[in-house]
């Protein structure tokens, strides 16, 4: 059953690669339209690295969201051909409207399923794959750019990481695009330490950085790790790498103790730079060019314009990471407020804005939230507030589907939401945030009780 789903799955990826490929054959400019997270600038930087390794031509435009506004744009624009990543599934009767070929490339629960001619779609939920799991947009995309170019497996996987799809194992499309990268030498796996920046960062930071697994104690606190470090005998002020291999083994004994996942499997892409060779290194980066609206940046990476954008983007990402430690000590003295079925945090802190969806996805394995409850991370936005949910996934097995409780609680309020189950978005009237709190309260508790 499964097999015959992904067969199905491959070949509307298949039919997409085709049409893609009589517009390159003609020459047309390929538009593409992506999200602003790791995941989004994944896969438009690898559909770009396709189309240049055949010497095509592309367009890239990366959006934090596809507005009616947006499409009205691009109907007035004169490509014949339009491929949207990481959106367009909650489109479709908009987007039918653009004249040329639409391919979409997406993994959110598509609204409505009708298919007009002149749109190819992709999407994992269409052929009874879970879009939170197992097939990210970069994955989608993936499935379509393979047909012309099969060495960017890495990407998918990439995207996968940055949309938390890993956990301890790749399932799903995702584990065959991950099986077919070890096979054509574009991904390789091995067991190691799962550290951030092993190549960039003295070992102390490396292991504050360290936000997934995480390390308690470690993460987030700079000098905790300097104790750590101290009391072991371990040099902390070297990289991992420039460790000796006496050293490397007590660190990893010790890290084990504090936290076992902290070593597995790991995913390379030994062609990449060292400092994103690391596939969830790459995907981290991505994520801290994407916070700071940096897309040019991050896509220029993808293509692998190194040495100057990478020091670029690792400074944005020493910063945005500063950001992260600060907003978690926040967490820390603030406190969620707990509701019967969900948990929040609340800011009208610039600094603190463009780290909440992240600090509330780190806060569960840190213990600074409730596991057992979803978090909203508040932002106000002058008349708005922008909300980021995040869950685990044991709350999702209990059945909890946050991207469908934002859409319709946000949707009851004039805002606008949607997502994954396990992490999600919205924006809503500051003066409904009340009302808002307590209808996603609502809909989680009747979601529980149905499952
Ligand atoms: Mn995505």
């Amino acid at each position: 059953m499964t097999q015959k789903r992904q067969r199905s799955l491959l070949n509307r990826g298949d039919e997409a690669c085709k049409i893609l490929k009589e517009h390159l054959d003609k020459g047309d400019i390929i538009r593409v339209i992506s999200h602003n997270d790791a995941d989004g600038l994944s896969a438009a930087g690898m559909i770009g690295k396709a189309i240049s390794t055949r010497n095509g031509q592309f367009h890239i435009s990366i959006v934090s969201r596809l507005t009616d506004n947006f499409i009205k744009k691009l109907s007035n624009e004169k490509y014949q051909v339009f491929f949207f990543c990481d959106m367009g599934s909650a489109n479709l009767p908009a987007l039918s409207h653009l004249h040329g070929n639409v391919i979409i490339a997406d993994h959110h629960q598509p609204i409505d399923s009708t298919t007009d001619t002149n749109i190819i779609h992709v999407n994992p939920h269409l052929f009874g794959f879970d879009g939170s799991r197992e097939l990210s947009a970069s994955g989608a995309a993936y499935l379509i750019i393979r047909g012309l170019e099969k060495s960017l497996a890495s990407f998918a996987l990439v995207g996968a990481f940055g949309d938390m799809q890993y956990f301890n194992e790749f399932i799903g499309m995702n584990r065959f695009i991950m099986e077919e990268g070890i096979k054509n030498g574009s991904v390789q796996t091995h067991e190691d330490l799962r550290i951030a920046s092993r190549y960039d960062e003295p070992l102390y930071k490396a292991l504050a950085y360290t936000f997934n697994p995480t390390l308690p104690g470690i993460t987030a606190n700079i000098e905790g790790s300097k104790e750590f470090l101290e009391k072991i005998g371990v040099s902390y002020a070297i990289r991992f790498q420039d460790l000796g291999a006496e050293e490397k083994d007590t660190l990893k004994s010790e890290l084990i103790k504090i936290n076992p996942e902290i070593f597995g499997e790991v995913f390379t892409d030994k062609r990449l730079p060292l400092t994103i060779r690391y596939l969830s290194d790459f995907a981290k980066l991505l994520d801290a060019c994407g916070k700071n609206k940096e897309y040019g940046l991050a896509i220029g990476i993808c293509l692998g314009e190194e040495e100057k954008s990478l020091e670029k983007a690792l400074n944005l990402q020493r910063k945005y990471r500063e950001g992260i430690i600060k907003g978690l000590e926040w967490i820390k003295r603030e406190k969620p407020k707990k509701m019967e079925h969900i948990q929040y945090i609340y800011t009208e802190e610039k600094a603190l804005k463009g780290v909440m969806g992240t600090i509330a996805g780190i806060s569960f394995s840190l213990g600074l939230s409730d596991p057992s409850l979803p978090i909203l991370a508040l932002s106000r936005m002058d008349n708005q507030v922008k909300v980021s949910a995040r869950a685990t996934p044991k709350i999702i097995e209990r059945g909890v589907d946050l991207g469908k409780a934002l859409r319709d609680a946000s949707s009851n309020f004039g805002g606008t939401g949607g997502g994954h189950d396990i992490a999600a978005g919205a924006m809503i009237p500051y003066r409904e945030l009340e009302n808002f709190l307590r209808l996603v309260d609502n809909i989680i508790g009747s979601q529980k009780k149905e499952s």
